[in-house]
């Protein structure tokens, strides 16, 4: 990978001259394509009503966009979903679709070295490069807390960022601040666009988010100067328009009201709805749900068992406690006592009818405690299913049996 660095050519080339510079086949550039059209079906230029050979074809002409990536207070996960492909030649691919001038993280140079490839790239394709940032900006005490060469991170994206064609933030930390700007945010970090809302900025929030939408983001770019369209967060529609709870395999469960009640519980252990132990699919805006991580189908947090936490939504991840339930908005809260299927059938004696007339009394029964399954919490009456689980919560009172005296 870190050839694609090294060996960049003065002069820009197309997609297509570089793959074959390279030696890299004509099916896995195919390939590639038909993967950015699975993680980006909507709304992208390049892949609108196409088949991956199209895509393949119109892209290859593209001149490779030249990226400066440059990187704040992170984790460097940004950096990893993007390369950690679970095939290493797609990860290569990548590099070679992109020109990446700079990356502290993967280039080889470091120290002055280092310096003097950047201030070089940002002179050569000044006004025309795609600045992709990581991480938060520390703003506090003049941005003291990370220096890069000597000077504040604050500095290093006005010069960096200030010069680029468009600036991609990658990562929560870039988009709003992340985990570095949760209470008490020591160093007073904040996302790209708190600092320069002027740019052209497109935020990628996710910790970390999906690779597939920058290259989405970067490529359509590439080929037809354009962005997709985006919503009031600054991020794309075509990757962040819908909520993870729409299209959870675990949707079912919630709507049978099947939740699991502690982790290793028999529910979780049969992938029920996470629901109660905090999962704030309902409230957060991703694809994650039908576009998993590193190409492996079930790679994503609900996939493997724990709760969404929210990481894409600035007012939710890092803000709200993790496993605190969240108000549904969008959605009725499903009940957690169900009216019986089938009745007991036989003749119909007076007592019969009394005992229907206490069957209806106890089905009305019933949807009075369904309608009031969560609005028991201990917080706040109005909050549907509110307060921990493990807590005073209504899962851990044992089985419904009826309205309590
Ligand atoms: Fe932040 Fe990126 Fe989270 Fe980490 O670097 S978005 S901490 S996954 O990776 O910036
Ligand atoms: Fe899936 Fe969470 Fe919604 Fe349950 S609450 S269906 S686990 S997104
Ligand atoms: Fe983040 Fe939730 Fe997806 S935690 S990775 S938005 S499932």
């Amino acid at each position: 990978m870190l050839s694609s660095l090294v060996t960049s050519p003065r002069v820009l080339e197309t997609i297509d001259e570089r793959l074959l510079r390279c030696g890299i086949s004509r099916r896995d550039f195919v390939k590639f394509c038909s993967s950015l059209m699975i993680a980006a079906p909507f709304g992208l230029a390049i892949t609108d009503k196409k088949t991956p050979e199209d895509v393949a074809q119109g892209l290859g002409k593209v001149i490779r966009p030249p990226v400066i990536w440059i990187a704040f207070q992170d984790c460097t996960g940004c950096t990893e979903t993007l390369l950690r492909t679970s095939h290493p030649d797609l990860g290569d691919l990548i590099l070679n679709v992109i020109s990446l001038e700079y990356h502290e993280t993967l280039m080889a140079g470091s120290g002055k070295q280092a310096e003097e490839a950047l201030t070089e790239a940002v002179a050569r394709y000044s006004g025309k490069y795609v600045c992709v940032v990581e991480g938060s900006i520390p703003t506090r005490d003049k941005g003291v807390y990370m220096k890069l060469a000597g000077r504040p991170a604050m500095d290093v994206l006005a010069d960096v960022a200030g010069k680029a064609a468009a600036i991609v933030a990658i990562g929560s930390c870039a988009s709003w601040g992340g985990i570095p700007s949760a209470d008490p945010a020591p160093t007073g970090a904040v996302g790209v666009v708190d600092l320069m809302p002027e740019k052209t900025i497109i935020n990628l929030p996710g910790c970390p988010p999906n690779p597939y939408t920058l290259l989405g983001v970067v490529l359509q770019f590439a080929e037809s100067g354009t962005l997709p369209e985006l919503d009031a967060e600054r991020r794309p529609k075509f990757a962040y328009d819908r909520d993870i709870h729409e299209h959870c395999p675990r949707r079912a469960h919630f709507d049978a009201g099947n939740f699991v009640k502690q982790f290793g519980d028999q529910g979780h252990r049969e992938g029920w709805c996470l629901y109660e132990m905090g999962c704030k699919g309902p409230d957060t805006h991703a694809g994650c749900s039908t576009r998993h991580f590193n190409e492996i189908p079930d790679v994503w947090p609900i996939g493997i068992g724990a709760p969404c936490i929210g990481c894409t939504e600035k007012s939710v991840a890092f803000r709200v406690p993790m496993f605190q339930v969240v108000q549904l908005h969008t959605v009725a809260a499903p009940p957690n006592t169900y009216a019986p299927i089938s009745s007991p059938q036989g003749t119909i004696s007076p007592l019969a009818t009394g005992l229907v007339g206490l069957a209806a009394g106890a089905l009305a029964g019933a949807g009075y405690v369904a309608s009031r399954q969560f609005s028991k919490a201990p917080r706040d009456e109005s909050v549907p299913g509110s307060g921990p689980p493990g807590g005073s919560s209504t899962h851990d009172q044992g089985p419904d049996t009826g309205p309590k005296p």
